[in-house]
This record gives structure tokens, sequence and C-alpha cells, in this order.
């Protein structure tokens, strides 16, 4: 039995970062199973590969793909559809973000046999240890599939401890096409040293995915990682992709302490509240250890948007805080928002956000700012009245495919009845502005010229704050700038 490990196409080939859920699925098949890794980031030709390790092979081939939403799942859809099609025996398994959250529209198409929701390490060995036996799959934890047109989802594992699991298979690909240079060193590499998170936002697919769960490496565990890194394959900054970096201050103070020596720089996802409690000790020695920026998600200037987002202790005077505590200790911040998430109050919203927006940069002029647009995800009260609004699902992955689909999970189009077509086009506006006259912290810096034409045709746009019809800095944009995030995209 083969296992062939597919990570379709999420980003910008030039800038592709290591495929960690791939990995993590291999390092528990390491010993067991023969399994080969096919990164739609790297290869060019993923569809060929497969298909000559199906052809080369015994046949017996599980096609196990991972989803996140975006452009992956399109790549996946299309690359799944074509292989069942070619190959009807192939066994085909979907897991990652998308199919966790969205399990029946995955299985009500004919080309996706089963879903793994949520962490995938022990339901995939045991999937492929009692795949032969149709009554045996009941035993198959976080396993979602369909008899005769009914949908059952096993009962899922309590959280994997990520220190059980083995290191990271990493001699299995091809090291040296990953290091990618971004703002925090020439051969930066990621790492999840945490799964899931304890905060339960409304508005977050982490939630749906790891229902408020949260487990951490050990510091030892995380070093050693940081050292294989960097001794072996040459790294010189790391990003944690964890969703929650800084959970346990304990867990971070320790961490920092082993990385002081190691002389990489570092980058990782925050709260607002938590980093806020955190010590002066902790902060110093953070910034040590080569602390260079951490990304907040301050989500919204209205505070009554963010109750409503069950974004807890985050407000909007501790957003303001943490930028100020960030110039202090000369880390920079990353705040990103979800605009457009009150129901009723969405203009006061938008435009509450922009003003915070302004004054955080007042604050802190080094902030990179995301202003991303509210999209929902399948639970919570904001959610329940975009449905009422008419907010309906796809049924299955065809509809998913559709354009107004593929946006929404871009978070393009977020489908909530209350954006109407001027506040969306609010949002854009100011966006473009924002982004020409304060130009992100791209991964690949724009040259100096173009920068000057941006800030040169957005100026008076941002300083007098007049968003209304910039279709000439969006034009602009179009044409000057690199996309700020490696996102590829439609
Ligand atoms: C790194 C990252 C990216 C990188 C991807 C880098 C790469 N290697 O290509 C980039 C920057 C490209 C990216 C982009 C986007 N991302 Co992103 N990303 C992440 C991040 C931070 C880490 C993902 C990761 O590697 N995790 C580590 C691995 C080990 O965990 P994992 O992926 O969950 O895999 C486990 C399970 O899910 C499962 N599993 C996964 N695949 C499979 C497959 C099988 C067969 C099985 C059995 C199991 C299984 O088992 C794995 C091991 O336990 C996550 C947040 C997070 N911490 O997970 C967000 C996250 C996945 N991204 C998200 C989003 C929304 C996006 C974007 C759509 C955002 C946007 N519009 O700007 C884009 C889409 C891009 C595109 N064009 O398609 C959301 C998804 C949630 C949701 N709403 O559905 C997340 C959760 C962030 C968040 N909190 O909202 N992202
Ligand atoms: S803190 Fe961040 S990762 Fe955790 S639930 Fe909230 S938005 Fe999601």
């Amino acid at each position: 039995m083969k296992v062939i490990l597919y990570y379709p196409r999420n980003a910008d080939r030039r800038l592709s970062r290591l495929p960690l859920s791939v990995l993590a699925l291999g390092a528990v098949l390491e010993t067991k199973y023969q399994y080969h890794i096919v990164d739609g980031n790297i290869d060019p030709d993923p569809l060929s590969t497969i298909r000559s390790l199906i052809i080369g092979g015994d046949r017996d081939i599980l096609l196990a793909v991972s989803v996140m939403p975006g452009t992956q799942m399109v790549n996946a859809i299309r690359h799944s559809r074509q292989l069942k099609r070619e190959f009807p025996d192939l066994t085909i398994v979907w897991g990652g973000y998308f199919p966790s959250m969205h399990p029946e529209s995955v299985l009500n198409s004919s080309y996706v046999d089963f879903v793994i929701r949520g962490q995938g390490e022990q339901p995939l060995v045991a999937l492929l240890e009692r795949r032969g036996s149709k009554s045996a799959l009941a035993d198959v934890p976080n396993l979602s599939y369909c008899v005769e047109n009914e949908f059952i989802h096993n009962r899922e594992l309590p959280l994997f401890n990520p220190n059980d699991r083995p290191l990271l298979p990493y001699h299995r690909i091809d090291m040296n096409r990953y290091t990618i240079r971004t703002f925090i060193g020439n051969r930066t590499f990621s790492h999840e040293s945490s799964v899931g998170c304890p905060h339960k936002c409304n508005f977050c697919g982490v939630v749906d995915v790891f229902h408020s769960r949260w487990r951490a490496e050990t510091p030892e565990r995380t070093h050693e990682v940081v050292r294989i890194l960097k001794h072996r394959y040459g790294m010189e900054g790391i990003e944690f992709h964890d969703s929650d970096f800084f959970v346990s201050q304990q867990r971070v103070q320790e961490l920092s302490e082993l990385l002081v020596d190691e002389k990489i720089a570092w980058w990782a996802e925050g709260r607002v509240d938590t980093l806020l409690n955190y010590d002066a000790t902790t902060w110093e020695t953070m910034k040590r250890s080569g602390l260079r920026m951490i990304f907040f998600g301050a989500e919204s200037g209205m505070d009554e948007s963010l109750k409503m987002m069950d974004k807890g202790g985050v407000t909007v005077e501790k957003t303001k805080q943490i930028a100020a505590l960030c110039a202090k200790y000369d880390v920079q911040p990353e705040f990103s928002f979800v605009m457009g998430s009150h129901p009723t109050k969405t203009r006061e919203e938008i435009d509450a956000t922009i003003r915070l927006i302004y004054e955080l940069v007042d604050i802190n002029p080094r902030a990179v700012i995301h202003p991303f647009i509210y999209t929902p995800v399948p639970f919570g009260t904001i959610y329940e009245k975009a449905v009422d609004g008419g907010l309906a699902y796809p049924k299955d992955l065809d509809g998913w495919e559709r354009r107004e689909w593929r946006q929404y999970t871009l978070r393009r189009r977020p489908h909530t009845p209350w954006l109407t077509k001027s506040l969306y086009r609010r949002i854009i506006n100011f966006r473009a502005v924002l982004e020409s006259y304060r130009p992100k912290l791209n991964d690949r810096p724009l040259p100096q010229w173009r920068v000057f034409l941006l800030k040169l045709f957005s100026s008076w746009r941002y300083h007098s704050r007049f968003f209304w019809c910039a279709y000439e800095v969006r034009l602009l944009l179009h044409l000057l700038r690199r996309p700020a995030r490696p996102e590829g995209g439609f």
C-alpha cells in the first residue's frame, strides 16, 4: 500500500513555505508505509507527478490531499476530480481546514471518498489499517464518510500531543527550494510549535476545527527543531505558524532563553490581551532571542463588534496600548482587521476601524496593517445572522468551485447581507489608499520608484481621508504592486 501526500498549490511558487501539514502526516507514516510528498507550490505539474506515481506503482494507493480554503481548495477540487476520472479505484481522502469545516459538501461530490476532520496523524494511520473492511471504518476517529446517502461523522479524538509526533521528515523534500527571503532573514523556514488555540472567537476557522483546545511542544522540543533547521539547513529566520504562539508566558520565556544563543530572527502570531500581560523580563528576553515581529488579530475599531466576535479581553484601547508597547521594545507589530462585521451598525464599524488604523500608525509608525473583510465561518451568532439574511453555502464542491465562492474562501466576497455594494467599495477603496501610501512590509520589497509613484498618487487621499471612487489608486496598485502576502489567488 502506498500513500501520496498531496499539498496543492496555495502560494506564489517563489515564496513557498514548508508544507507543514503533509510533513506532519509523513512523520507518522515514516516507518510504517511507503509514501511520497507532492507539493504543488514546488512541482510545476503535480498532476503528472501523481499520475506517474500511480501508474508506476502497485495501484493500491491512497491519495491524501491537504486543503485549506482559497486557491488550494480550487486546485484540490480540480485535481481530485480529474484523477478520480482517470483512476476510478483510487481512494481519495481530504483533510485540513476546508474539509474539516464543510465535510458534507466535500462528500457530496463523487470524487472524494473520505474526510478526516481536525488533526490527521492518528486518524490517517487508523484509516490505512482498517481500509479493507467497511465495517471497521466506524472505528476510525475523526473520519467522515457517506454510506447509502447518509453522512457518518465518527467521534473526534482529544488533541494529539505534538511532543509525541516524530520529528518532521525534512529529508523527504528538497529543503533548498523552501529557503525563502523574508523580512526576518534570507533563509526563512516555518514551524508550528503548538496546535489549536484556547480562545473562541466566533469568526475563526481554528475554533471550528480545534474546538478551543490547545497543546504545545515543550521549549526543549521546539529548540531542537530550531537547531536542526539552523545547523542542517542553514536557517536564519523562523516564522512560528502557530495560531496562538504566546498562550503560555512560561513556555515563551523558557524558549526565548534557549533561542538567545542561536542568533536567529523570529516571527509569531499572538493576542493583544495576552501580550499586554507579559512582564518586562519576558519582553526583554524575547527581544534578545531575535523576536522581530508579532502578528495581532485586532479585528475591529469598535468594542461592540469585538464583543459580538467573542474576542475575549481584546479591546480597542488595549490594541493601542500594545502598539505602544511594541514600539518600546522595538518589535514590529502587524495588525489584522476583519472589517464589516457588525450586522446593523456596519458603516459605523467600518469607520471606527479606519479611525483606529490611523491612530495605530500614529502611535507606532512601523505598524503593518492588514485590512481583510469580515467573512463568517459556519458557527456563532454573526454567522447565524448572515444565514437569516440569506447566506447559504454550496452543497457540493462544484458549487465551491464557482467564482463567487472562491472569492468567499479568499475573504474577498463575504456574502454577508449587511455589506452593501457601497460599503464594500468603501473598504476596498480605503484599503487601496492605505496600501499605496503605506506599502506593506512585503516579502519582496518594491523598487523605490514604484513606492514613490504609489505614494505620490495616494497622498492627498490618505491625508484628507477621502476614499470615494479611488479608481486611479486601485489601477496604479494593480499595475505596480506585487502581492503583499504570498497567497496567489484568482
Ligand atoms: C501558513 C499558513 C498559510 C500560508 C500557507 C503556507 C504554505 N505552506 O503553503 C499562506 C500564507 C499561503 C496562507 C494563505 C491563506 N490562509 Co492560511 N494559514 C497558515 C497557518 C498559519 C498555518 C498552516 C499550517 O501549516 N499549519 C501547521 C499544520 C501542521 O497544521 P494543519 O495545516 O492544520 O494540518 C493538520 C490538520 O489540519 C490535518 N490535515 C491537514 N491536511 C490534511 C490532509 C489529510 C489527508 C489529512 C488526513 C489531515 C490533514 O492534519 C494536519 C496535522 O495535524 C494557518 C493557521 C494554523 N496555525 O494552522 C492559517 C490558516 C489555515 N489560513 C487561513 C486562511 C483563511 C488563509 C487564506 C484564505 C487567507 C487570505 N485570504 O488571505 C489564504 C489562502 C491562500 C490561497 N491562495 O489559497 C485560515 C483558514 C481558516 C478558515 N477560515 O477556513 C487559517 C486557519 C488562519 C486563521 N486563523 O484564520 N496560509
Ligand atoms: S485568538 Fe486568533 S486563532 Fe485563536 S480563536 Fe481567536 S482569532 Fe482564532
